[in-house]
C-alpha cells in the first residue's frame, strides 16, 4: 500500500456461491481497477449473518467463505498486491459501526430499499443487524479511508449513507477532511444484472430458484442449461437499442452478452439484429462456458487447499489490521473513549 489517496475498497457476503452479477457487476471490475490503485477486498462475513431469521449453519458460513475467497482469486484479484481478508478477522470493523450507529439517524435507513425488499413484509421478523447493515457497510469502507467503491447498481443507495455518515462524523467532530467522501464507481453494461426467471428482479444468491442464476461453480452443461431456459418473449431481437424498451428479459441476456465479451450493447444488437432468440441464446452459452470455464476451473484447485486459503485470509488481515487500527484509534481520541 502507498498511500490513502485513491485507496479502493469492496465486498462480497459470503452468503451462497456467487453468481454471474457479482462477477458482472462488481469482480470484473475489481479486477480492473486492481492494476490502476491500491485495493482492498473483503469476504463479509459478518454481514452474510444479518439475513435470513438471522441464523446460518455454521459450516456453511464457513465453506462459503473460503467459496467467495477461492472466487475473487480465481477471477484475478491477486492476493500479494490486494489486501484480501475476510471481515470478521478484523475487529475495527465492528467497533467503527458501533461508533456509526450513533451518528447515522433512524429516518437515514428508513429510507434504505435493500432493507425493504429483504425484510419483505415481515419487517419485525427480521435481525436488527439487517437494519443497520448499511452502517457496517460504511465503516467497512471508511475504516480504511477509502475513496473508491466498485459495486452494482443496487448499492449507490448504501454508498450514499456512507457518505452522508462521514459527512456528520466530520462535522459532528469538527474535524472536516478526517474521512473522505467515497465514491461509488459502477461501470460496465452490466450492473444491474436480472434474474434469469423474471427481468424485473435483479440476479441474486439467494432467490429461491436456482435457474435465476448462473452461479461461478456451475459447469458448461449447466450453463447452456439455465441460459436455454432463460425467459424470453417471442419477438426476434431487435435492430437497435429502441427495440428493447419494455422488453427486460431479452435486454437483460443482451447486456450479460455485451459485458462477457466487453463490447458495446450496439455493437452486439448489430451482430445479432433480426435473429431468434434461440440461435442468440446459443451463442450466449458458448461465451459464457469459454469466460467462466477457466475462473470454474481455477475454483476447483484452490478450494482443493483449503489450509492455503485460510492462510491468505489471515495474512491480508493483518495487512488489513495495521492500516485500519490507526484509524480507529483516531476515532476513538476524536470521540473522547479514555485508553
Ligand atoms: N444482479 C446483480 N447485478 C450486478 N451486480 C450485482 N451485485 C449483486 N447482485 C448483482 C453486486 O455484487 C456485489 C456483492 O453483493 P453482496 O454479496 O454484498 O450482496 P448483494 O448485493 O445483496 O448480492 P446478492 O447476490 O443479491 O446477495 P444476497 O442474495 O445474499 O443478498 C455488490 O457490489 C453488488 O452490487
Amino acid at each position: 500500500m502507498t498511500s490513502n489517496r485513491n485507496l479502493v475498497f469492496s465486498g462480497m457476503q459470503p452468503t451462497n456461491t456467487l453468481h454471474l452479477g457479482n462477477y458482472l457487476g462488481a469482480l470484473k471490475n475489481w479486477v480492473k481497477m486492481q492494476a490502476q490503485m491500491d485495493c482492498i477486498y473483503c469476504v463479509v462475513d459478518m454481514h452474510a449473518i444479518t439475513d435470513d431469521a438471522g441464523y446460518r449453519r455454521p459450516e456453511d458460513l464457513t465453506r462459503a467463505t473460503r467459496e467467495v475467497t477461492a472466487a475473487y482469486i480465481a477471477a484475478g484479484v491477486d492476493p500479494q498486491r490486494t489486501i484480501l481478508f475476510n471481515q470478521s478477522q478484523v475487529p475495527e470493523h465492528a467497533e467503527l459501526a458501533w461508533i456509526f450507529n450513533c451518528v447515522a439517524r433512524l429516518g437515514w435507513l428508513d429510507r434504505m430499499t435493500q432493507f425493504k425488499e429483504k425484510s419483505g413484509k415481515h419487517k419485525e421478523r427480521s435481525s436488527v443487524g439487517l437494519y443497520t447493515y448499511p452502517v457496517l457497510m460504511a465503516a467497512d469502507i471508511l475504516a480504511y479511508k477509502a475513496t473508491h467503491v466498485p459495486v452494482g447498481e443496487d448499492q449507490k443507495q448504501h454508498l450514499e449513507l456512507a457518505r452522508d455518515i462521514a459527512q456528520k462524523f466530520n462535522n459532528d467532530y469538527e474535524s472536516p477532511e478526517f474521512f473522505p467522501l467515497p465514491e461509488p464507481v459502477i461501470t460496465g453494461p452490466a450492473t444491474r444484472v436480472m434474474s434469469l426467471r423474471d427481468g424485473t428482479k435483479k440476479m441474486s444468491k439467494s432467490d429461491e430458484s436456482d435457474f435465476s442464476r448462473i452461479n461461478m461453480t456451475d459447469d458448461a452443461d449447466t450453463i447452456a442449461q439455465k441460459i436455454r431456459k432463460a425467459r424470453t418473449d417471442s419477438e426476434p431481437l431487435p435492430s437497435e437499442k429502441k427495440g428493447l424498451e419494455g422488453r427486460q428479459e431479452a435486454e437483460n441476456l443482451i447486456n450479460i452478452y455485451a459485458a462477457l465479451a466487453d463490447e458495446g450493447v450496439d455493437a452486439v444488437i448489430a451482430q445479432f439484429a433480426g435473429q431468434q432468440f434461440s440461435n442468440f441464446k446459443n451463442a450466449l452459452a458458448d461465451l459464457a462456458v469459454t469466460k467462466l470455464r477457466p475462473i470454474n476451473d481455477k475454483m476447483r484447485r484452490l478450494l482443493a487447499d483449503q489450509a492455503e486459503i485460510d492462510r491468505i485470509l489471515k495474512s491480508g488481515s493483518e495487512r488489513a489490521r495495521a492500516i485500519a487500527a490507526p484509524i480507529v484509534a483516531e476515532v476513538r481520541r476524536k470521540v473522547g473513549f479514555v485508553g
